[in-house]
């Protein structure tokens, strides 16, 4: 019998799809591979719940490459200010292939107690910029303001490696209990915890836990996707229509670099993807 389900949890080749309060754990036809299809996490599909296999993957919102998931209405961008280091450029890249993809990202800075006040200032900032250009600011100690922004999406995590993904879920359902771990090597670079790619269904929105990364690809997006995937620039009209603001003359986003109005650090990190891409 055929059902319409959703894909909650992939490991290797077992895909684990909820259909309404039951869970079935099935495989994938061999006809995805040969038409390029990968199932995801959070993908819509039909499977047949006898054989316990996945017939169809149904047409899909959006998705990302990394994490790897479908049909996404949130994802949040992890934040840790230090243990590992904040990375701006990281986070920047993030925000444009989140918004590329048409998804909307929202920014969930950690570690706040480890930092002293000084540190804190310069991020109560860089929020209040992101928040002026439209992006949503979190600290993660505000887990019950998070909880109630989530109400009725489809939220991922999304961030470095020991950013505190795993603990930001586990404070949001503490029967979850997900594998959490410190920084363990010497060159600070967490070991990751996370393996497996999970969507968890929460009160009344769902949200996936997923492995952390250092770095992230962006050479398959074009220098149009990549300017207009900087929120702050859509606004304003240069003296050339199709001005990348590189270093072409009346460049007004250059202006308002100059004066502060647009963080030096987005528009470094801008000129920084458009040598990167292909
Ligand atoms: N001091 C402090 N520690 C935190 C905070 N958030 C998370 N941690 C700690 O940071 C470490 C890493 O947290 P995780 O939640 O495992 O990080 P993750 O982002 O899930 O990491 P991966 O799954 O490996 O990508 C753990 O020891 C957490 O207890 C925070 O706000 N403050
Ligand atoms: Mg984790
Ligand atoms: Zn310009």
């Amino acid at each position: 019998m055929l059902a319409n389900g959703k894909i909650i949890k992939i490991n290797s080749d077992t895909f684990t799809v909820k259909v309404n309060e039951e869970i079935f754990e099935t495989k994938s036809r061999g006809k995805f591979r040969n038409l390029k299809i990968k199932p995801l996490v959070g993908d819509n599909v039909l499977i047949n719940k006898d054989d316990k296999v996945i017939e169809e993957v149904l047409p899909r919102d959006n998705y990302l490459l990394r994490p790897l998931v479908a049909n996404i209405d949130i994802a949040l961008i992890v934040t840790s200010i230090t243990e590992p280091n904040i990375n701006l450029a990281l986070l920047d890249k993030l925000i444009s292939i989140i918004t590329i993809n048409k998804i909307e990202p929202v920014i969930i800075w950690t570690k706040l107690d480890l930092v002293n006040k000084d540190e804190l200032k310069e991020i109560k900032k860089l929020s209040k910029y992101y928040e002026s250009i439209g992006i949503r600011n979190f600290t993660n100690e505000k887990f019950k303001k998070i909880k109630k922004y989530l109400s009725k999406k489809v939220v991922t995590v999304c961030g470095q490696t020991g950013a505190g993904k795993s603990s930001l879920i586990n404070k949001f359902n503490k029967n979850l209990n997900l594998a959490t771990d410190t920084i363990s090597d010497a060159l600070g670079r967490g070991k990751h915890t996370t393996r497996i790619v999970e969507l968890f269904n929460i009160d009344n929105f769902y949200i996936v836990d997923t492995p952390g990364f250092s770095s992230i690809d962006i050479g398959e997006y074009s220098k149009e996707e990549i300017k207009n995937s900087f929120i702050e620039f859509r606004d304003i009209t240069c003296k050339y229509n199709d001005c990348m603001h590189i270093k072409e003359s009346g460049c007004e986003v250059i202006k308002l670099v100059n004066n502060n109005k647009i963080l030096q650090s987005r528009y470094a990190n801008y000129l920084s993807f458009i040598k990167e891409l292909k």
